[in-house]
């Protein structure tokens, strides 16, 4: 007896020089039986080799990129005993939970703490129902926390030996599957671990921490979604750096610390997944440094938060943004005199304030664009709360003037700059930011001619403005005047809008900024 012990790549199917892609331990590590020791990833599918025993790592063999066959030694163990050992290799699913006969598993309730007698709340699969691995079969309720039983293997579920109300503890059996001829059942043994793995007892999670489906589509292996359970770290949110996108172990703690890339919209996965069948690439990994001299500065707080706002709001709302053009050129008048008058007050007007208020008579005349979708229903709101972007030294914020339609113009003047300056300040509050039922993002101060402004969601539409300039009108084509033209680009939900609304909803906010009389009827 040496005092190695051997670990080999076990049987994996017609697989050949199949490339390690990860490799999860290293010299020292002490490990259980069924932790993952590496991962292989051939073109059709991704395979963990967990460890046969428990033992402590001598060696690992094999680096990343070294193709591996059946057979071939990966990692060293120290220690007296049996002088080597096949792993058995897991595809893409975690370490069987099942000692049963062959292409039958029984899937057991996991490790789930100190739990006990914890009532059975809702069954999600039914007999027949062909399930993947980590799809949610029941859910749990204690006095504390929902739990989630996922399918520790993919298989057809045969009978459910639970129902609602049922109180289970760890081991009580849940349902049997039959698992096929996977490479995973092929290896159930006697010699298998207890029924309950470690890879499924750290997947029961508190729901609602996840996104669970975004976590189940996440391509990731089953130790580093074990990992992401028990650092709590939703791998949908986690832009993976490995190979088409796969998160890796690195990933999940760089995202723990605060440091990871927000994930694309869709996790890549391999086999062309993406869209339209066509795999998302990861991010470009660039050394910038390479082509010159550069300075690296971490986004601050306020841009973090209006990034994963904005991100997620343009990659979840089906945008489409309409065009179309006012004539202020009265109302500009108007507001020269009416800022006259004013003077002493203290109180300037800018355009916004007058657009705020064509904004609510627009909302009132068409409701559906003061509304937000919640699931399927449509929520019609009897308040105009309106937002307008503000540009802050620290990034983009919203402020919100609520009830706008009680409020006159000045009023809206006197309200936006107080909060415009608390906003550029830092010192605006949260509440000072919600509510909102419509925003407005004005670059007129600036310049521009259209823009595609983000919907500010829950909010269905927003209204972007751009510099006034001068333009020639000719309303009978034989006769033009030079006309004071506001650009107006109008971003709506695709889901909850339809063009031609979106199309009549602007030519009523410009017809209103031309004639504010109209906001009387
Ligand atoms: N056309 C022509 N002139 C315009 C105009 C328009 N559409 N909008 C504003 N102006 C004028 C104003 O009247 C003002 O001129 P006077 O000083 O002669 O009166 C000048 O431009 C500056 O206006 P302002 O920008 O200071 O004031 P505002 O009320 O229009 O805007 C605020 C206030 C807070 C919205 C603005 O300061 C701001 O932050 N804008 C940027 C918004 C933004 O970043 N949007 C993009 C979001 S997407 O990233």
């Amino acid at each position: 007896m040496s005092g190695l012990i051997d670990i080999k790549v076990p049987d994996i199917g017609d697989f050949k020089d199949v490339p390690v892609i990860e490799i999860f331990v290293k010299p020292g590590d002490k490990v259980k039986a069924e932790d993952a020791l590496v991962a292989l990833e051939s073109d059709k599918a991704t395979m963990e080799v967990p460890s046969p025993r428990e033992g402590v790592v001598k060696s690992v063999v094999v680096k990343v990129g070294d193709k591996v066959s059946e057979g071939a030694v990966i990692v060293q163990f120290e220690g007296a005993g049996a002088e080597q050992a096949d792993a058995r290799p897991v595809v893409s699913a975690p370490p069987s939970p099942v000692s049963a006969p062959a292409g039958v598993a029984e899937v057991r309730v996991p490790d789930i703490g100190d739990f006990k007698d914890v009532p059975v709340i809702e069954i999600f699969v039914k007999p027949g129902d062909s399930v993947k691995a980590e799809d949610p079969l029941i859910a749990l309720e204690s006095d504390k926390a929902t739990m989630e039983v996922p399918a520790p293997l993919a298989g057809v579920v045969r009978q459910i030996k639970v129902k609602t109300g049922d109180k289970v503890s760890e081991g009580s059996i849940i349902l049997s599957l039959a698992t096929g001829a996977s490479p995973v059942q092929a290896d159930v043994s006697p010699a298998s671990p207890p029924a309950v793995s470690p890879a499924t007892a750290a997947a029961a999670a508190v729901v609602g921490a996840f996104d669970e489906k975004s976590f189940a589509l996440a391509y990731a292996s089953p130790a580093v979604r074990k990992l992401a359970r028990e650092l709590s770290a939703d791998l949908g949110k986690i832009r993976g750096s490995g190979n088409h996108g796969r998160i890796l172990r690195e990933d999940v703690e760089a995202f723990i610390k605060g440091g990871a890339e927000p994930a694309k919209p869709q996790a890549a996965a391999p086999g062309g997944s993406g869209v339209g069948g066509i795999d998302l690439l990861p991010w470009p990994k660039v050394d910038f440094a390479k082509f010159g001299p550069v300075e690296r500065k971490e986004l601050g707080r306020i841009k973090k938060i209006s990034a994963a706002n904005l991100h997620r709001n343009w990659v979840v709302i089906p945008h489409v943004t309409t065009h179309d053009e006012a004539d202020i050129t009265d109302l500009e008048q108007f507001r020269v005199q009416m800022n006259k008058e004013l003077e002493k007050s203290g109180v300037k007007l800018s355009l916004l304030p007058f657009m705020v208020k064509a904004a609510v008579a627009t909302l009132q005349k068409f409701p559906e664009f003061n509304a937000s979708l919640d699931g399927d229903t449509l929520v019609y709101k009897n308040y105009w709360h309106i937002g307008f972007a503000a540009d802050t030294p620290n990034g983009l914020m919203v402020p919100v003037i609520r009830d706008a339609d009680k409020k006159s113009v000045p009023e809206i003047a006197k309200e936006m700059n107080a909060l415009a300056q608390l906003a550029r300040e830092g010192k605006i509050k949260p509440d000072q930011m919600q509510g909102g039922t419509f925003s407005i993002s004005s670059l007129g101060g600036i310049g521009g001619i259209y823009f595609t402004p983000i919907i500010n969601a829950p909010e269905v539409a927003i209204m972007g403005v751009c510099k006034g300039f001068w333009k020639q009108h000719s309303p009978d084509g034989k006769t033009a005047s030079w006309r004071l033209t506001l650009p107006l680009s109008l971003s709506w939900d695709h889901r909850v809008i339809d063009g031609a609304a979106a199309a009549r909803f602007n030519v009523y906010f410009a017809n209103v900024l031309a004639d504010l009389r109209r906001v009387l009827f």
